[in-house]
């Protein structure tokens, strides 16, 4: 279906699994009425790769911005969560416009899902710990609370 919103961004690996490693990818993200699918991108051939992920907007928690981390690299200093079932997709604009933006617009799109948290962490979830609460279990409920 139609493309909404499209932008490269830097994502966080989800680390789905205990093993998973943590870095960080450029990929192509491209929103639609349905989901955020993103996608590798052939820089030479100037298209779009294999998809490597994508999150259903049904399925979408919270949308909402996180604190940089101390120190973080320039191409790091807006970053986005997109909170759903596996837990927090985290996501690194180049600036403040595009992620206010983004983050706007996806806000809109889920603003009807069921399940809507009423508290998330500000904060990355690192090394088995929320860097907001000290929390060790990625699941724990969010410790600030979101202003309607
Ligand atoms: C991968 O690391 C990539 O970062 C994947 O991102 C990521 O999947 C994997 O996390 C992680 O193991 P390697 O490339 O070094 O193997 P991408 O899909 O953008 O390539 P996510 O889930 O973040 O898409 P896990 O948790 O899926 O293993
Ligand atoms: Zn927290």
């Amino acid at each position: 279906s139609a493309t909404i919103l499209e932008e490269f961004f830097i994502k966080r690996s989800q680390q789905k699994r205990k093993t998973s490693p943590l870095n960080y990818k450029e990929r192509l993200f491209i929103l639609t009425e349905e989901k955020l699918a993103y996608y590798d991108y052939d820089l030479e051939r100037g298209r779009r790769k294999s998809l490597r992920g994508s999150v259903d907007l049904q399925k979408v928690k919270c949308v909402e911005m996180v604190q940089p981390e101390p120190n973080a690299p320039q191409e790091r200093l807006y970053p986005f969560q997109v909170i759903y079932d596996d837990g927090p997709l985290y996501i690194f604009a180049k600036n403040g416009d595009i992620q206010s933006a983004w983050i706007r617009k996806l806000k809109e799109m889920v603003r009807f899902n069921k399940d809507l948290k009423q508290k998330y962490h500000p904060c990355f979830w690192v090394d088995g710990q929320w860097r907001c609460c000290q929390q060790e279990v990625k699941q724990a409920m969010g410790c600030k609370v979101l202003e309607g």
